[in-house]
């Protein structure tokens, strides 16, 4: 691991987040935005009244639904790129796995507000959640397209639960919102170049406001059971990964799903 990767690494473990100011250039977030928004442009018209009501994400941007051939290629080849495995790789050193990618923006409605919470209290309930954020997590790669107000992040709840203040908030206990204010929060206003990593499972929420669309890149460290997650179709078919210069991270979700699959039938 290189120097640099050590810092980064050592940021994450501590803090649960780091951002990267201007790590793209111009002409790379230019081109990204081109393919993103097509996405974008497909499926709120695709997903019309949803996006009217109540939307403040889409996924699945690199899946076959909304995008031409090319277009994926471009996209596989900007995450799966030497720049963005160099910032995966601090982070989990060892074969790690795409997972999927989400895209954030403005919900319609202003009277929607940006909510405190961890992903992983989607998919368990508390005492599950307590044990969780002990095992391997989910790591965010996120890079606005345009400057967006950015992340609010708890530092250091990758690692540690809720004080009673964040676990009312979050959960909506005790007469709390999960959009009021909490005392630990740190701002992380973000630029269109810049990068920030964070752990899926700390508490954080997302900024509304300006023009914000960011791509987040969600990836696994094969240590953590997470392959069922992966929808086959955000993935490059086979005869598509030839034209991606780096296919490694998605090489090593495919080879996760035929081990997995394997494991089914036997
Ligand atoms: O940006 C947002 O609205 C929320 C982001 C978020 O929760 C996430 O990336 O997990």
């Amino acid at each position: 691991m290189i120097e640099n990767q050590h810092q980064l690494n050592n940021s994450y473990q501590d803090h649960g987040y780091f951002v990267i100011r201007n790590y793209f250039s111009i002409s790379e977030i230019s081109a990204l935005r081109e393919v993103v928004l097509k996405f974008h442009q497909a499926w709120k018209q695709d997903n019309a009244t949803f996006y009217r009501e109540e939307a403040f994400n889409s996924s699945l941007i690199t899946g076959s639904q909304y995008l031409a051939s090319d277009d994926r290629v471009t996209l596989f080849n900007f995450i799966g790129s030497k720049k963005m495995m160099n910032i995966v790789d601090a982070v989990i050193a060892n074969n790690p796995a795409f997972m999927n990618t989400q895209l954030f923006f403005n919900p319609v409605n202003p009277q929607q507000k940006d909510f405190w919470h961890r992903d992983c209290q989607y998919d368990h309930d508390i005492e599950i959640q307590k044990q969780v954020i002990h095992e391997t997590q989910v790591v965010h790669f996120r890079v606005p397209l345009f400057d967006e107000l950015g992340m609010e992040l708890i530092p250091g709840t990758h690692k540690r639960w809720d004080s009673e203040e964040e676990h009312n908030v979050r959960q909506e206990e005790k007469g709390c919102e999960s959009h009021h204010e909490l005392s630990g929060g740190k701002k992380i206003e973000l630029a269109a170049g810049d990068l920030l990593v964070f752990s899926a499972d700390m508490i954080h929420r997302g900024l509304y406001g300006l023009d914000r669309l960011a791509l987040d890149i969600l990836v696994f460290d094969p240590e953590g059971d997470f392959v069922d997650y992966v929808d086959n179709d955000c993935l490059p078919p086979i005869g598509m990964l030839d034209k991606i210069e780096n296919p490694r991270l998605f090489m090593n979700t495919l080879d996760l799903k035929s081990k997995a699959e394997l494991y089914q039938k036997a």
